[in-house]
């Protein structure tokens, strides 16, 4: 159930849906964040005008789109991805790899997939998840020409850049998932990139999908003024590197939603200004979110009821021939990249 919280003089397309219940948000430590601090992201429909488009990935710093893609295009991905991990016992006997349920007899660390910090030890296992990058339906998927024209259009450029490191990254539920961090910290180099997140599947916001802190490039920019002034002694090796002295273990900036929150609101937070909110949606198969370089998130941890397996990839787009971190173009992701 959805109820509008603002006054009817706001035009309609400006609305902001705030469904009566707000989710439980964790990360992988610590507690759920405080109802006051958690909000909805904001809906955009495919159908809206690209100025408009424009004007709240500006204003917001992320475009959650719902529906741009074929939904179920997005499913088959879903599909390919199970088939190919079933071999390791992931799924729940007697489920189809379509709908991905976790085999909950099983313990979920041994399940980690890519980003919710550590591999898996099962060398098979790390095997699977590399060469789950390279299935054809997946690179074809990426290359759809509807979407990566609507990519080209939304940032105004002739032609576009698909970074080859991309992640296809699950978190079972009970499991490990992404910790909190801003793009630019791991992509060294332009300021002009484009992250779409996608899931492949449906995805509530406590089963697993991304949150974002509200109006947070700002914060993202100062942590990283921050970072290149503490970098400044350092060589040119370390100081592109997303895991040097300054970065937590994994390069994230935490694995604690609730202290990063506080601690962001300690040092950035001004007196006069509402406390920022971490955004999250429930997101349906065929939905992107847009993010620019400096935009605060991290995914919820998965406690999906229903034990559906998050599956997520992230896609990095430049313009052609802007300023990139080429080490992102070399191949697609290994287990031992170094990125
Ligand atoms: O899928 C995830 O867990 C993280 C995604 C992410 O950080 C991104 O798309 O930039
Ligand atoms: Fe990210």
């Amino acid at each position: 159930m959805a109820t509008t919280t603002q006054s009817t003089a706001v035009p309609a397309h400006q609305l902001v849906h705030e469904p009566q219940h707000l989710p439980d948000l964790r990360s992988n430590h610590g507690a759920y964040l405080a109802r006051s601090s958690v909000g909805w992201l904001k809906e955009t429909s495919a159908n809206t005008s690209l100025e408009e488009m424009r004007a709240r990935y500006s204003a917001d710093g992320y475009l959650f789109i719902k529906g741009l893609l074929p939904r179920e295009d997005v499913l088959d991905v879903r599909q390919m991805y199970f088939e190919h991990l079933a071999p390791t016992g992931i799924l729940k006997p007697g489920t189809s790899p379509r709908d991905g349920i976790f085999n909950d007899t099983q313990n979920p660390i041994v399940h980690n997939g890519v980003g919710g910090t550590d591999l898996p030890e099962d060398a098979e296992r790390q095997r699977l998840l590399e060469s789950a990058h390279t299935l054809p339906g997946y690179l074809a998927f990426l290359e759809q020409p509807v979407f990566r024209a609507f990519v080209r259009k939304l940032m105004g450029w002739d032609r576009d850049v698909i970074l080859k490191r991309t992640l296809l990254r699950h978190n079972v539920p009970n499991g490990l998932s992404t910790g909190c961090h801003y793009d630019r910290i791991f992509l060294r180099a332009g300021e002009e990139f484009l992250t779409a997140w996608i899931p492949f599947g449906d995805c509530t916001a406590e089963g697993g999908g991304l949150m974002y802190l509200e109006n947070s490039t700002d914060v993202g920019k100062a942590i990283e003024a921050d970072f290149t002034k503490r970098a400044e002694h350092f060589t040119p090796e370390e100081r592109i590197n997303g895991f040097n002295q300054n970065m937590a273990k994994d390069g994230q900036l935490s694995h604690n939603v609730v202290e990063l929150d506080a601690e962001i609101n300690l040092t950035y937070g001004k007196p006069d200004e509402k406390r920022r909110r971490w955004l999250a949606a429930d997101f349906t198969a065929g939905d992107v979110v847009f993010h620019n370089p400096y935009m605060i998130h991290g995914a919820v941890k998965n406690e999906d009821r229903l034990g559906r397996i998050r599956l997520g990839s992230d896609l990095r787009f430049y313009p052609e021939g802007g300023d990139i971190d080429e080490r992102w173009m070399r191949d697609v992701w290994r287990p031992n990249d170094g990125l």
